[in-house]
């Protein structure tokens, strides 16, 4: 069994929960216009991501989405980090094949000597391949950027995840849900107090309920193709009933027992670029093995059954294309994206 860390990675403070905002927003674009944008150019960056982390995970399906694997190479880490934080031990000889680094901390500090990890060192990052420069760590604006300023080198039939006229209804929806979703679970799974919890928990249902409403007469959750907001919700969705309903007590109920978000979560599930993109063992061994504050055995449950993800969703009849009216989905992946071996012990 790999070292853990023993606490959650994120400050406490009050019994709440308190996320540590990405540092290093620099962005990659087609046409820079300051330092601190880079050029959008195929070959040239690595996306390093945890198939466990709900941030990096939207960023792994919008490469795919917008068919830039070719464009962007794709790193995946170790689920279990360790005290160095996010490594790669599932490559050979523990190292990155591309950037030769044991620990994504060595991309941040080659950025930054000084201060590169101060702030932590999270996934979803983008490594510049030839410095082995860390660019950016900010992941909002990491998929939007991937769906705009790549347009240049990505698949014929992709599709438009944040089109200009649906913006403002877009951005007030992610602004609810990544408050009381996507930030809430871990509000609720890291309080130390019970007020706080309460608080979360109370905020993360009512928006699911809110959210159950609005998908009961509309397939997407913004126009009628699949957007940011949807890939957004998605992440958090689907971990839900594997890791947020006991790990993180949000278990008023699961997302199974929802009657249009589960239909929804299928939809998207069944869609290439989404499900395909989910490790169910990545996920649960992440978030049970590392949290040991909150599950000291480190046991990572059996279930829920991942069959229960392919049943029909019948959202069809709802109207709306998943990419748009002249999208097409991507092809298939031949193989999981990075296969765990048994759990030992
Ligand atoms: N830290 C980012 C989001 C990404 C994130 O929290 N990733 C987690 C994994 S799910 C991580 O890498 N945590 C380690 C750390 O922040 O040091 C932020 O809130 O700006």
């Amino acid at each position: 069994m790999s070292t853990t860390v023993g606490n959650s990675p994120y400050a406490e403070s009050s019994g709440s929960f308190t996320r540590r905002g990405p540092r290093f927003t620099d962005r990659i674009v087609a046409s820079p216009s300051s330092e601190q944008e880079w050029q959008a150019e195929p070959g040239r960056y690595r996306l390093v991501a945890s198939l466990a982390c709900p941030w990096a995970h939207r960023s792994v399906i919008v490469r795919r989405l917008m068919g830039l694997e070719d464009a962007i190479s794709l790193a995946i880490v170790d689920p279990l980090q360790d005290d160095r934080s996010w490594r790669f031990s599932l490559d050979e000889d523990g190292r990155d094949p591309v950037l030769g680094y044991r620990y994504l901390s060595e991309a941040y500090l080659a950025r930054d000597p000084e201060n590169g990890t101060e702030n932590g060192v999270s996934v979803p990052a983008i490594v510049e391949e030839s410095t082995g420069r860390l660019v950016t760590n900010d992941y909002p604006q990491i998929t939007v950027d991937l769906g705009i300023e790549w347009a240049k080198y990505q698949r014929p039939g992709a599709p438009m995840l944040y089109p200009e006229e649906l913006r403002e209804e877009i951005d007030a929806v992610n602004e609810g849900v990544f408050h009381d979703v996507n930030n809430g679970v871990y509000k609720a799974g890291f309080a130390t107090k019970q007020a706080r919890y309460e608080e979360a928990y109370t905020a993360l249902f009512a928006r699911l309920d809110e959210l159950d409403e609005r998908l009961a007469d509309r397939r997407y959750l913004v126009g009628d193709h699949i957007t940011e907001a949807d890939i957004r919700l998605f992440t958090t969705l689907v971990r839900f009933d594997a890791v947020y309903h006991g790990h993180f007590k949000c278990n008023r109920q699961k997302l199974a027992e929802f009657g249009n978000l589960w239909p929804y979560a299928r939809d998207l599930y069944q869609t290439p670029g989404f499900g395909d993109t989910v490790d169910f063992d990545h996920v649960k061994r992440h978030y049970h093995q590392v949290h040991t504050s909150i599950n000291p055995t480190q046991i990572v449950p059996l279930g829920p059954e991942p069959s229960v993800w392919l049943e029909p969703h019948r959202r069809e009849g709802l109207g709306g294309t998943p990419f748009g009216p002249d999208g097409t989905p991507p092809e298939p992946l031949d193989a999981p994206l990075r296969p765990l071996p048994p759990l030992e012990g």
